[in-house]
């Protein structure tokens, strides 16, 4: 059995704890895929030291010389890619069609990053006085702090460290516990595309690893991924220690199919958004609002299809959804269905355990639907990240999107229809970061900025050109070449 180490000045080293945890396939938990290290404050502190070092050196290479190494990232992942997605469905479970898709989320946000190295743009504009410029452009800002979630063990830490160190910020790197070796996998591909040691830095271990980086002073910003509860308290002491903070957090996101959707259509892009990932997507379809003339149809459709799912180890041939990462997990989602059944809900499928074969080794769970879903209730306000998928009623547009609207969270949502005055109406009045048309709450691209607003987020976006925001600092130059004193709002004035 391999024993990990954390990556800190430098070198794969040892946990100051002396501590390790096993990482289990999901799928199968005799499957033991190593020793991870559980760090703790003392190996934050080494770890943000040696950072600030990298930084010095970092924040002084030239942002197209910082893309050239995320350009031979990309190449690496390319290279790479069908190892790599094995071995995170094995840490995490989701099939391997969809590990590759995580794998390709991240080397199409490393070509991204390569090619911004060149852009990064500022802005020149006239000064109002003579011979005086003026611009702005952007400045690294010093020690990132990105801590990442289990679902996407790949793309979302890439998603935050790429553009990180494009814009020339040393990192310090926090994966999930459930997902230790895709972030050691990463963080020997950085190495190996040439990126400066102390550059990045992996600490592995529980949530006081996340802990020590928030609270560090010399950590000045922050990327957080992962529950609101968490968010909110690493935004308490963001807010207290002025350090910028990105979030990403919950989602209860609805899919809504009106009378004249293509309910064919609309089916395939059910089961993918509420049942891929075993429901654990940020993103994943949770609530399905169904007009009243084709209620009774479409979740006829859906349970026959849902039913035929098959479950099983996300790397063999044939399997459409994998277990859930933990056990814990799988006993929130019972809690739910319980939930579920005291308000009154239907249980249309699903519910339980899945059982029998090979099943009895892994976390799995059947999918499940509940019908009669009250909006309002626990059930369909509530994130569950579990194939737990909520139907509700409504009469016409308008009602469907009072009832999206109607939670505390807003990153996702999709409208089957094929009235194009509805479609356009939903863009408008979905309280949502990203609303699909005819196309499920999942699958966003990663050139596009990616994000929700309310309890789902704190405003900023990942992916596409807004994340470099986040990343640098506005500076404004001002260079007055008249040899006088001039004297803005006065002298023109
Ligand atoms: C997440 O749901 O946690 O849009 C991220 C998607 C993926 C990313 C999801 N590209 O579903």
């Amino acid at each position: 059995m391999t024993t990990y180490k954390s990556f800190i000045a430098g070198e794969w080293v040892e946990p100051s704890t002396g501590e390790y945890a096993e990482n289990r396939n999901p799928a199968d938990t005799r499957d033991l895929i190593g020793r991870f290290p559980r760090g703790d404050v003392r190996d934050v502190n080494r770890a943000v030291e040696s950072a600030k070092k990298g930084f010095a050196l970092w924040k002084a290479t030239p942002a197209p010389a910082r893309g050239d190494i995320l350009r031979r990232v990309g190449d690496i992942l390319v290279r790479r890619k069908d190892e790599v997605a094995d071995l995170m469905t094995r840490e995490m479970g989701k099939p391997i069609a969809e590990t590759k898709g995580d794998v390709q989320e991240g080397i199409d946000t490393a070509y991204y990053a390569a090619t911004e190295g060149r852009r990064l743009f500022g802005h020149t504009v006239p000064s109002e006085l003579r011979n005086k410029w003026a611009m702005s452009f952007r400045r690294p800002i010093g020690v990132a702090g990105i801590i990442t979630p289990f679902n996407f063990p790949l793309a979302i830490p890439t998603w935050k460290i790429f553009p990180a160190l494009l814009c020339g910020n040393s990192v310090v790197f926090k994966p999930a516990t459930d997902v230790p070796h895709t972030g050691h996998v990463l963080v020997e591909i950085l190495l190996e595309a040439g990126l400066p040691p102390e550059v990045i830095q992996l600490v592995h271990g529980p949530g006081r690893v996340g802990d020590a980086i928030v609270n560090h002073p010399d950590v000045a910003l922050v990327s957080f991924t992962g529950s609101t509860e968490t968010g909110s308290k690493i935004g308490e002491t963001c807010g207290r220690m002025h350090k910028r903070l990105s979030l990403e957090m919950g989602g209860k996101n609805a899919m809504i199919v009106l009378n004249d959707a293509d309910l064919d259509l609309a089916l395939e892009g059910i089961l993918w958004g509420a049942f891929g990932t075993t429901g654990q997507r940020c993103t994943a379809t949770s609530r399905l609002i169904v007009q009243d003339g084709v209620h009774d149809t479409f979740v006829k459709m859906l349970v026959d299809r849902a039913a035929k799912l098959t479950l099983g180890d996300g790397r063999k041939k044939g399997t459409d959804v994998g277990p859930l990462v933990n056990e814990a997990s799988r006993e929130n989602v019972e809690r739910y269905v319980a939930i579920g059944k005291d308000e009154g809900a239907t249980l249309a499928l699903g519910g339980q355990r899945a059982t029998g074969g090979n099943l009895d080794n892994g976390f799995f769970f059947q999918p499940t639907i509940f019908t009669n879903v009250k909006a309002g209730s626990r059930l369909e306000q509530e994130e569950i990240f579990g194939p737990v998928l909520s139907v509700i009623k409504v009469k016409d547009a308008a009602e469907a999107f009072t009832v999206n609207n109607d939670v505390a969270y807003g990153l996702s949502s999709s409208v089957y229809t094929r009235d194009v005055n509805v479609s356009f109406q939903a863009l408008q009045v979905l309280d949502n970061g990203i609303t699909y048309i005819n196309a499920p709450t999942i699958g966003a691209e990663a050139h596009l900025p990616f994000g929700g607003v309310k309890a789902t987020g704190n405003g900023h976006r990942e992916g596409g050109w807004e994340v470099y925001e986040f990343f640098s600092e506005t500076k404004v130059g001002y260079v007055d070449y008249s040899g006088a004193l001039q004297r803005a709002q006065i002298d023109n004035y």
